[in-house]
């Protein structure tokens, strides 16, 4: 392709466009499975229940982000939420369907989500009833649909989210070694309970072998806590290992709390030192308040404000450890953008959750561009479920195609000699290379 001098908001508004759309993505953060973990979808006869890689059409509509939105129309007043839990998901998804799709206008961006998805796998959005997509979907085979999928939404490569504390993960990696060795998927080493409640995991890392006391934070429970992370590292061959925080963390911990104290220990003395031996990435998710309506399962967590000077302490702290960091709440990112510009060793990443709306996307994406250039990792998924890829991605390509195109204008407009090949190596920046030059850094 030659390249083209861009002069006009339409040439660079489709030199844009085109670049996104041909720019493969590193999809960095995500909870999707190859088929290797199992399926709860039932499809050619099989079905594993407590199977991880969640596709089709019930497992899209039965989204949380859906389920907390059916219950703001049809409150637990009028379907209790144990009925509702009860259902089976054919039957939650038809619930919800109906009163989302049918009997209300689908305007939200988790509605929306679900009929761009099915238009781009060239199924009609209107139908009234979801049983006129069923046939499509129990037509796939799992590993087929993922290259499909892969492929419409030009994903290159997915980036998995593997509890170790989760006993059902963990069982499947302990049962088969080469479970997570699908060459599309990559693993991460996701360790919440280690930083959010150390004497829970420390009891648990003890059943599994580790000699670490729940009670104090020794020598010999350092070293073996370090032996936990290397030997899960090896298993997984993850990139990176990540931890989701609540909105109240802060380093270094403050007041007495013995639980945030003993985190904080495992963060300074066991996980930060492992990542740097390692040269692995800590990844940093902070400012989800979990189960505020425990009733609700994964819907029921919300947002909290937080505090972007513990990030700033720790990147002081540990300048041989790389960051990536994303920020629940909006009034976060403002000043996480900002330390970002004193810390190379910071990587701000995503419109993560309750950010992953397009208003909010071209706020924080215009902002991002203006105080980081393109040293930044726009988005990631954060997919459940497989097909959510092809909305996800797409909604998010149009949002940074529209900041990009009027970054680019303002830039032309300064007589700058923009070309096609300034704007396809920036997405390929954003979209793919800064995140694996900051793994590979
Ligand atoms: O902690 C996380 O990785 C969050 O992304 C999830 O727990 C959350 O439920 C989610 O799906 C957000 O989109
Ligand atoms: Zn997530």
């Amino acid at each position: 392709m030659t390249t083209a001098h861009l002069t006009d908001a339409p040439s660079i508004a489709a030199a844009v466009c085109d670049a996104l759309d041909r720019q493969g993505v590193v999809d960095m953060h995500t909870h999707l499975y190859p088929p290797s973990f199992g399926t709860p979808v039932p499809n050619a006869g099989r079905t594993d229940p407590a199977g991880l890689l969640l596709w089709g059409i019930d497992e899209l509509v039965t989204y949380h982000y859906l389920v907390a939105e059916v219950y703001r129309v049809v409150p637990a007043t009028v379907l209790p939420y144990d009925q509702f839990w009860e259902m089976t998901k054919r039957q939650q998804a038809d619930h919800i369907w109906r009163h989302l799709f049918v009997e209300r206008t689908p305007v939200s961006e988790a509605c929306r989500g679900v009929l761009t998805t099915l238009q781009k796998l060239g199924l009609d959005p209107n139908e009234k009833s979801l049983d006129a997509y069923r046939p499509f979907f129990d037509r796939q085979d799992p590993s087929k649909y993922i290259d499909k999928v892969m492929e419409l939404s030009n994903v290159a490569s997915i980036t998995m989210t593997n509890p170790v504390f989760d006993d059902n993960e963990r069982g499947r990696w302990l049962a088969d070694p080469q479970v997570g060795a699908d060459p599309r998927f990559r693993a991460v080493l996701r360790i919440d309970p280690l930083l959010r409640d150390y004497p829970s995991a420390a009891r648990r890392m003890n059943a599994w072998g580790y000699a670490v006391s729940a009670d104090e934070v020794s020598a010999n429970t350092i070293e073996e806590a370090r032996r936990f992370l290397r030997d899960w590292i090896d298993k997984q061959k993850a990139i990176y290992l990540a931890v989701s925080l609540p909105p109240d963390w802060r380093y270094p911990a403050e007041g007495s709390d013995a639980t945030a104290r003993a985190g904080q220990r495992m963060l300074e003395d066991v996980v930060l030192p492992v990542c740097a031996e390692r040269g692995l990435p800590f990844a940093m998710m902070i400012g989800s308040r979990l189960r505020v309506n425990p009733d609700l399962g994964d819907a029921g967590d919300m947002v909290g404000r937080a505090d972007v000077l513990s990030v700033v302490h720790l990147c002081q702290r540990f300048p041989r450890n790389k960051f990536f960091v994303t920020m629940l709440a909006r009034e976060n990112q403002h000043e996480l953008c900002v330390a970002a510009r004193k810390f190379g060793n910071l990587m701000v990443f995503g419109c993560w959750w309750f950010l992953n709306n397009p208003s909010l996307i071209e706020e924080l994406e215009r902002m991002r561009i203006e105080l980081l250039g393109t040293s930044f990792i726009p988005q990631h998924s954060d997919a459940r479920v497989l097909d959510q890829l092809l909305y996800k991605w797409d909604h998010s390509r149009e949002v940074i195609a529209k900041v990009l195109a009027d970054k680019y204008a303002d830039l032309a407009r300064t007589g700058f000699r923009l070309t096609t090949d300034h704007v396809q190596r920036d997405v390929r920046l954003m979209l793919r290379d800064n995140f694996l030059e900051f793994l590979r850094r």
